[in-house]
């Protein structure tokens, strides 16, 4: 829309106004709603116009991921997504030729056939001839149709013997991600949208001036890196909500559903950054949930799980590791505040059913192990749940926190080694 066209108009609707024979005063009246509806229409075409404009100069295609003005699906990177695109023209073009044979057919007949030139309808009852053909046409079509779509769906669905599997969670609003056979087993971490990205949109979006990049909301903190040419397996599950893990250019999208398992799987043929979002409504930052897949040489993903894994080594606490006191009660009071103030209450004291930590005999006692032995396995058929996912040294710290706060004053350690031997 040009930012002219709209005063242009504006201009003859003033000009038609004073050629009409009103009363001086309805024209007056006439003219300021017309100059209103006219200012009206010039900010509205002065706005879509410079939005068209700084939309063009600022953002460019992403690779990978959308296009300006895109039309057409994504840029296939996987078979599946070939075909998929395949599938969608083949379709279409059935679909337009059968629409403009059975219009032309009817518009045809309806103008030569028509009353005014003097036709006469035919009268005929049961043609066999004519419901055979409109019988086994419309056969031929459906079955053109679902027999390719049906051999695409079900190698969709072939997930078996996948190099890597990779179990994608979606929460409210990020995935984790972890990799659970294959090259790089045993890495996790999770891939959120980039905070600059999500203060910006949060600000109301780009401000004037602020270019805000091509992968503007698609950009994470740390995007999913898979090896070229493998077969990768994704395993989606939710936590809270239905969520929808999503890459168009690979042509794969599965619900994510929470309790239940699904899969999907993808095999990139070339490397480079992909990306897709959620893509089931799952609530007011649905659309902070991007996804962004490193497709990478086999080499470089080699050396991406040596690099993941050496952070992870760093992270994991050493259970071999002897804490002092101070260190053990500052730890632990994190991990307190975190898991067990919700029922304990953060002054130890408990609530109805649920003991009290402070002045406990069992907190208080000697024997560490009986403390470490309930917080592993549970107390009272799971009443106190057991907390075995928690690390021997969060576990150590904890333990140790509750001897030592509020009234208890034990001064026992109890160290990450004693709690590694309890688990066995
Ligand atoms: C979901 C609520 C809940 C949470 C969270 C919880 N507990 Fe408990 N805990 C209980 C209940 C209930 C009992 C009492 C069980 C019983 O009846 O024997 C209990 C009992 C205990 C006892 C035994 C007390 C005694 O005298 O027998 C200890 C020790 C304990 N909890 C420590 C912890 C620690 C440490 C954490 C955090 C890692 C924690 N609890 C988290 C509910 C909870
Ligand atoms: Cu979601």
């Amino acid at each position: 829309m040009s930012s002219h066209a709209a005063p242009a108009t504006a201009h003859c609707v003033v000009a038609v106004g004073y050629s009409t024979s009103f009363g001086k005063e309805e024209v007056n009246t006439m003219n300021n709603t017309i100059k209103r509806l006219a200012w009206t229409l010039r900010a509205a075409a002065v706005w879509a116009s410079s939005v068209a404009l700084s939309a063009a100069h600022a953002v460019k295609d992403l690779p990978g991921g959308p296009a300006v003005n895109q039309l057409n699906l994504h840029p296939a990177v996987t078979k599946i997504a070939q075909e998929q695109a395949w599938l969608h023209w083949m379709m279409l073009i059935i679909c337009t030729v059968v629409f403009v044979l059975v219009f032309g057919v009817m518009f045809y007949s309806i103008w030569k056939h028509r009353k005014s030139v003097g036709h006469k309808a035919a009268n005929f009852h049961e043609s066999v001839t004519v419901e055979i053909i409109w019988t086994i046409v419309p056969f031929l079509i459906v079955i053109g149709m679902a027999l390719p779509a049906t051999k695409v769906v079900v190698a969709m669905k072939d997930t078996t013997n996948a190099d890597l599997t990779i179990k994608a969670t979606g929460m409210q609003w990020k995935w984790g991600y972890d990799y659970l056979r294959g090259e790089g087993e045993g890495i996790s971490f999770f891939s959120a949208l980039d905070p600059a990205q999500r203060t910006m949109s949060n600000n109301g979006g780009p401000k004037e001036g602020e270019v805000p990049g091509n992968d503007y909301l698609l950009k994470v903190d740390k995007p999913l890196v898979v090896p070229v040419d493998r077969k990768v397996r994704i395993i989606t599950t939710a936590n809270d909500v239905i969520h929808a893990w999503m890459v168009p250019a690979f042509g794969v999208k599965q619900d994510a559903i929470p309790g239940f398992v699904r899969d999907t799987w993808f095999r990139a043929e070339k490397i480079g950054d992909y990306y897709g979002q959620c893509a089931e409504l799952c609530g007011k930052e649905h659309a902070y949930m991007p996804i962004h897949v490193k497709v990478v040489s086999a080499e470089d993903y080699g050396k991406w799980v040596d690099g993941e894994k050496k952070l992870m080594a760093a992270k994991a606490d050493d259970p071999a590791k002897v804490w002092v006191l101070d260190d053990l009660m500052k730890r632990g009071e994190k991990v307190y505040a975190t898991n067990c103030a919700a029922c304990h209450q953060p002054n130890g004291k408990g609530a109805g059913p649920i003991k009290p930590l402070d002045a406990a005999a069992l907190v208080l006692d000697a024997d560490k192990s009986k403390q470490i032995a309930v917080l592993l396995n549970g107390q009272n058929n799971g009443a106190m749940p057991p907390w075995k996912q928690l690390s021997d040294t969060e576990l150590a710290a904890v333990i140790t926190y509750t001897k030592n706060n509020w009234s208890n004053k034990t001064g026992q350690v109890v160290q990450p080694a004693e709690v590694l031997a309890a688990r066995r």
